[in-house]
């Protein structure tokens, strides 16, 4: 403790959250800050916490604040607290508190099942950091690197957005839940991550900007969700951490379609499918990668149907994606929604009282999203004039949660017997003999301005910044 003494936090922690004033937060926070560097310098990227990466820092929420573009080392990132501007006079949007002012404490009746939803949030931030710790020693470029490097802190920040709720609203059990945020580890058989998705390996890149593209873009979605809370302090955090998401999803998104091109480009030039003998990740096996990532992403969502998802929607506490741009009751107790479920050996349609229906719900407007940055995708392919499409798996496929968990959809939607399903597992999953291709390609590349083969190099720079700078100074 006393070794922390001499740390200004007010300083040390850009905010807008009055940290000043507020003598029992930062007392809180003095205590948590050093176990959350001790947890980044052991969990955190692997090999690279001495060097400087070019890297932005939010030191305030408007445009300005956000313009920051610096080298630091990352042990010294300046990890802030921010929450969105106040809406003036806004009311909570929905469920059975809705019309009244937004709450600025917790309410008494919903204070388990509020923390329990940030604790949740909070836990997959330190757990993606933990599945991409090791992906620093094999980077295509120092782009990728610094990118990585950006999305790692961002989702540090947004495990302190949550650890500033439960310190700042939630006690002495919340000050518990942030140290066990610190405690739990990815993949631990004994202390494990909450959510499945969580507790995967992320062991290459191809991986990494899957995960990115759709794991994060759950994260988009349940951010959204939560952005609708009727307990503001957590819309307002929300509200922030998704203008981070946004460069998240970006990296993911342009990450896929350069080793698409990379794969296009050879497979004209040599006027063949097999461009691993020319050193690229070909087609079927980023489809097999993608049919893995978005299965395991749509688990997140949870059950089709759900008294969890009808309590958070009625206890006003986890509304809608863009639940104020609806136009309807914001009750919905006499609503309907069309649910896709099993029914035997056919997958049927039914409706559903919406309410329970929420989750599924958003799973949809997750998967139209999805489905726009596949279609961007396929354009890069036939913009090469190859006739191949990629496609997102149907949502029963490969599930552990939910109606189709334990049942043997394929890809395009059919029940088929558990034989068939595992005879052709290998066709539509990563097998072993992909994950070791992939595995073989990667090894570092780090001189400004050059990129591994398997990938083509991004269209533009960071900030303005050439291609070729130097991203990360590893000299
Ligand atoms: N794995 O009624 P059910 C992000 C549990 S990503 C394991 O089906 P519910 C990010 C569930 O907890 C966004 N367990 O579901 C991305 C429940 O357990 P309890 C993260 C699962 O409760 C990339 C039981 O099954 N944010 O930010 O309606 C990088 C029955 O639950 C899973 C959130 O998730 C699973 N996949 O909905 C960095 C938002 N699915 O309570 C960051 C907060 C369900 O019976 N969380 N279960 O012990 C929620 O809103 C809800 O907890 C869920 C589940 C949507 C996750
Ligand atoms: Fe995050
Ligand atoms: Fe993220």
């Amino acid at each position: 403790m006393s070794e922390n003494r001499g740390v200004d936090y007010v300083e040390r922690i850009p905010n807008n959250v009055s940290l000043r004033e507020n003598r029992r937060l930062l007392r809180a926070l003095e205590d948590w800050q050093p176990r959350f560097l001790e947890w980044w310098k052991e969990m955190g990227p692997e090999g690279f916490q001495a060097k400087d990466v070019y890297l932005r820092t939010a030191i305030s929420v408007d445009r300005q604040g956000w313009a920051h573009f610096d080298y630091v080392r990352m042990p010294e990132y300046r990890w802030g607290i921010f929450l969105a501007e106040p809406e003036p006079g806004r009311v909570v949007p929905f469920g059975d508190h809705k019309g009244q002012p937004a709450w600025q404490d917790v309410p008494g009746e919903h204070r388990g099942t509020l923390r329990r939803l940030i604790v949740t949030q909070g836990d997959t931030e330190p757990a993606s950091v933990e599945q991409q710790r090791h992906l620093g020693r094999t980077c295509p470029s120092l782009y990728d690197l610094r990118n990585i490097f950006q999305v790692n802190v961002e989702e540090g920040r947004h495990l302190w957005a949550m650890v500033y709720l439960l310190h700042a609203h939630f006690g002495r059990d919340g000050r518990e839940e942030a140290e066990e945020l610190l405690r739990r580890r990815s993949g631990d058989r004994d202390n494990p991550r909450i959510l499945g998705a969580f507790n995967e390996r992320t062991p290459d890149w191809l991986s990494f900007f899957m995960f990115a593209f759709f794991t994060d873009r759950d994260g988009k979605y349940q951010l959204a969700s939560l952005a609708e809370s009727g307990f503001d302090p957590l819309s307002r955090t929300c509200r922030f951490m998704l203008t981070e998401e946004a460069h998240h999803m970006f990296v993911g998104e342009t990450g896929v379609t350069r080793v698409v091109q990379r794969a296009c480009e050879l497979m004209r030039e040599h006027r063949t499918d097999d461009v691993r003998r020319y050193g690229a990740i070909d087609l079927p096996t980023i489809q097999r990668y993608l049919n893995f990532h978005c299965s395991v992403s749509l688990d997140l969502f949870g059950s089709e149907l759900s008294t969890n998802a009808a309590n958070f929607y009625t206890a006003s506490l986890k509304g809608r994606f863009e639940e104020t741009k609806k136009d309807d009751d914001h009750a919905l107790k006499d609503a309907t929604y069309p649910v896709t479920e099993l029914d035997g050996g056919r997958v049927v349609v039914r409706q559903e009282p919406a309410l329970t229906a929420l989750n599924e719900r958003l799973r949809d407007d997750y998967i139209a999203d999805c489905q726009r940055g596949v279609d961007r995708w396929n354009r890069v392919i036939r913009d090469h004039g190859i006739d191949v499409e990629l496609r997102l798996p149907h949502r029963g496929f490969n599930r552990e949660i939910g109606m189709f968990a334990g049942a043997y959809v394929t890809p395009d939607g059919r029940i088929v017997h558990k034989e068939e399903w595992e005879a052709r597992r290998d066709e539509w999953l990563p097998t072993r003999a992909d994950q070791e291709y992939v595995a073989s390609l990667m090894a570092p590349v780090t001189a400004p301005g050059k990129f591994a083969n398997w990938i083509a190099p991004p269209a533009r720079g960071i900030n303005g910044k050439p291609v070729d700078f130097e991203y990360v100074r590893l000299a």
